[in-house]
Parts: structure tokens; C-alpha cells; sequence
């Protein structure tokens, strides 16, 4: 899979992919990450890349014709009907639909990803009509630009690729669709501070130790996101 990413900061993601699985995955050839400067699809001396809002209005929106320019040479497709099966051109946007692990699935398949961050008090709504397939959101707070939820997404769905989580995939991937938060984990020291690990992890009893992990899980999931249990 290839992931090409268009911001106006394309430093700031350099260090992000240098850690951990995505790393592993860009090493073994799994995926190629690039990220582009959106300023090198512009066409004026000073590299504009934003301009005033029609209607008024406070703040500054991107124009659309670097992030069309940028698509074009990054797909070869001018709009959203000539993207490809196997390519998505993804906006991230306060607008956009949520990001799930369902989503991040069906992205995780295709041969060809690219994600327009977002800056400024917005983008030029013909980009969402007309050029991106898929509008997305990672949730409901106010980041200052799309290029931290673009590192979320990116590492999302870089874990789902085959080979880059190695045996382990499968079981991750589950642990969202059983609705219930992940059970309590512990290690040495059995007492650290006063504080005692649960007597029935250090029985070696498997069953009893099953029904405690799913009841504790229970609990943890009604506490933190009552929402998972409706
Ligand atoms: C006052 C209206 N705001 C829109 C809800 C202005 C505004 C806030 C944040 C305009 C742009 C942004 C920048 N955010 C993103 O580009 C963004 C984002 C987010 O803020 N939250 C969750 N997901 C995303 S994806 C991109």
C-alpha cells in the first residue's frame, strides 16, 4: 500500500512513522508513506495556498486548486469519478463522518491512500463534493489541523496490513467489535505500594481467571463507556 499525504506541514511527520509498527511495516516494504507540500502545486510566485472566505467571515480557506493539482498528480484522477477502484482520496475534516476500526478496515485493503489535511478555518467545499471519497473525522473535539488525525488514521490502519502485526492481528482487530473495553492488565510486583494484583490471576485457575477477566471487563466498560453496553 502506498499513503501520500498533502499538508502545507510536511515535516511534521517525518519523526511520527519512525516508531514502532509503522516503522517495521515501512522497513519490510509493506507500505510506502510519503508526505507532500501542497505549496508545490501552486503556480504564483509566493506559493499561496489559502485565501478569504466569500460571504466574510473570519479566518482564511484553502483553495482549491493546489489540492486538486496535488490529486491529480498524486492518482492521475481530476475528480472523484475518475478515482480508481483500489485508490480513496480521504479529507480529514471537523465535518467529515466519524473514523471507526470498521473504517479503518475497508481503507487497510486499498492499493493507493491519499489524505488532505485540512488547516486554517477550512477547504473549499468543492474538494469534498467533487474530489475526495471519503470525508472523515476522528472525533468530537477541535484539533487546529487535519495533520494529527491523518497520524492517527495512518497508524490505524498501517497496523491492519497483513504481515505488519505479525500472528497478532486478528485478535486486535476483534477486541473493538465485542463492544466491551479490554479486561484489566497486571505484572510484577504482585504488590507494589500497598497495592495487591487480584488473587485469582496468580491461581493459574484458566477458567476462573476467564470469567474474572470478562466480569472486570464488564465493569471497566460501565464505568468509562456506558455507551458500548446499549
Ligand atoms: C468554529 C468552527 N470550527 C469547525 C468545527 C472551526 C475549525 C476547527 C478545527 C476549523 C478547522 C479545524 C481543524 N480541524 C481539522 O482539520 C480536523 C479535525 C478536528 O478538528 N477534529 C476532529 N477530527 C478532525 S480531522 C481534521
Amino acid at each position: 500500500m502506498r499513503i501520500d499525504i498533502v499538508t502545507i506541514f510536511p515535516d511534521y511527520f517525518r519523526e511520527a512513522f519512525n516508531y514502532g509498527i509503522v516503522r517495521k511495516a515501512c522497513a519490510a516494504t509493506l507500505i510506502k508513506i510519503q508526505s507532500h507540500d501542497l505549496r508545490s502545486w501552486t503556480s504564483d510566485k509566493h506559493h499561496v495556498v489559502d485565501d478569504r472566505p466569500f460571504g466574510g467571515g473570519d479566518g482564511m480557506v484553502l483553495k482549491p486548486e493546489p489540492i486538486f493539482a496535488a490529486v491529480e498528480s498524486l492518482t492521475g484522477a481530476r475528480t472523484r469519478a475518475g478515482v480508481t477502484a483500489g485508490k480513496r482520496v480521504v479529507l480529514l475534516s471537523p465535518q467529515g463522518r466519524s473514523f471507526t476500526q470498521s473504517l479503518a478496515a475497508e481503507l487497510a485493503q486499498v492499493e493507493q491512500l491519499i489524505l488532505i489535511c485540512g488547516r486554517y478555518e477550512g477547504v473549499d467545499e468543492r474538494v469534498a463534493e467533487a474530489l475526495v471519497t471519503d470525508e472523515v473525522s476522528i472525533g468530537d473535539y477541535v484539533l487546529s489541523g487535519g495533520e494529527a488525525a491523518a497520524l492517527v488514521v495512518v497508524d490505524a490502519i498501517v497496523r491492519l496490513i497483513p504481515g505488519a502485526l505479525g500472528s497478532e492481528t486478528s485478535a486486535s482487530t476483534e477486541s473493538f467489535s465485542d463492544a466491551l473495553l479490554d479486561y484489566p492488565h497486571y505484572t510484577r510486583p504482585s504488590e507494589f505500594e500497598g497495592m495487591r494484583v487480584p488473587d485469582v490471576l496468580l491461581t493459574g485457575d484458566h477458567p476462573e481467571i476467564a470469567r474474572w477477566r470478562h466480569e472486570a471487563a464488564v465493569e471497566k466498560t460501565k464505568r468509562n463507556r456506558p455507551d458500548l453496553l446499549k
